[in-house]
């Protein structure tokens, strides 16, 4: 029987993928996109691991579903799903969802060049252009980022002690630099960053609490940061970030961009308005800037930017059909 049908347009946003889904979305219950979200979690995980997981989808699969606004003053909302789950925030996916839907028309922003939208982690306003059918670029005015916990130190196997910090831009980051035993992911494979993320994100969870204090259900970090060294000389610096089980992002990573400004802001090395040009694995770039200070619940905090550019590559109808053995995705 067929238990879903949902409509997609398929886009990556600095070679991350972004599938909007524009119909089949079920009804959620609740006032916020929090509330929304919770309940998507609780009773229709199922078409994230249909939609995400292979043989649909793969490991760094990601995608939003565009629902009408909460607020007044919004016009539209995300959700926002991956292999990992469903993240409060996520920046390629807002730049890749808000590209693929001014260009099918699916947006109507009160203000021109301007959409704010209602998501998990809070609302965002967010600024784009066109050129000809296209948007040519998306700027995120993200939710505040701040710095969690500093110097925490870690004990990994193989990698002897690391110290790290946590940070976070929409959802919860540890932070790897360059030091004594690590000289930075330069000269890392992909497979090394797959290997040694998941065993520091247990030892971070295991180690402190991160929470946020405005949001109860935004809780424990669940990505990984590591920073090396720019290949481009237009590039400020360059990162690499893991989440789920086996994803590294291909893109430069907004809300891992945004914790990274905090970090670095908190350092007193960034500063305001200066522009802050971040390398992804794959050398794609985002633009982010800290375009004001501000606070979170007393905690010292930056209003981060990001932007960039998406591409929209294709448009599928799934159908999701419960004699399928794998009907709701397998990872392996
Ligand atoms: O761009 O914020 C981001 C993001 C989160 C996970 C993958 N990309």
């Amino acid at each position: 029987m067929i238990k879903g049908t949902f409509f997609c347009i398929d886009a990556h946003t600095c070679g991350n993928p972004v599938r909007l889904i524009t119909s089949g979305h079920p009804t959620l219950a609740g006032a916020t996109m929090a509330d929304k979200r919770q309940d998507f979690i609780d009773n229709h995980d199922w078409i994230r691991r249909a939609l995400m997981f292979e043989p649909r989808g793969h490991d760094m699969m990601s995608g939003a579903f565009l629902y009408p606004p909460c607020s007044d003053n919004a016009d539209a909302a995300l959700l926002f799903v991956e292999t990992s789950g469903c993240l409060p925030m996520c920046g390629h996916g807002t730049i890749g969802a808000v590209t693929a839907a001014l260009q099918a028309g699916l947006l109507q922003p009160r203000e021109a060049g301007v959409v704010v939208l209602d998501v998990p982690a809070g609302q965002i306003r967010v600024e784009y252009d066109w050129q000809g059918e296209r948007v040519s670029w998306v700027k995120i005015h993200n939710v505040p980022a701040f710095v969690a916990h500093r110097g925490i130190i870690l004990d990994v196997p193989e990698l002897g002690s690391l110290s790290v910090d946590v940070a976070y831009g929409g959802n919860f980051y540890i932070i790897v630099e360059p030091q004594a035993h690590f000289p930075g992911i330069d000269q890392w494979s992909a497979a090394d960053i797959l290997r040694f993320s998941p065993q520091i994100r247990d030892l971070v969870n295991r180690t402190v609490t991160c929470q946020h204090p405005l949001h109860d259900s935004v809780r424990g970090a669940s990505h990984v940061l590591w920073t090396g060294k720019a290949k481009l000389l237009t590039s400020t610096a360059a990162n690499a970030v893991f989440y789920g089980d086996k994803a590294i992002d291909r893109s430069p990573c907004g809300t891992g961009t945004s914790a990274r400004m905090a970090q670095l802001s908190a350092r007193g090395e960034l500063a305001v308005g200066q522009p802050f040009v971040h390398e992804s694995i794959i050398g794609s770039q985002f633009t982010g800037c800290i375009e004001q200070r501000t606070e979170v619940a007393g905690i010292p905090a930056i209003q981060p930017s990001i932007c960039g550019s998406a591409h929209v590559y294709g448009r599928n109808c799934i159908e999701v059909d419960d004699s399928d053995t794998y009907a709701f995705g397998f990872q392996v």
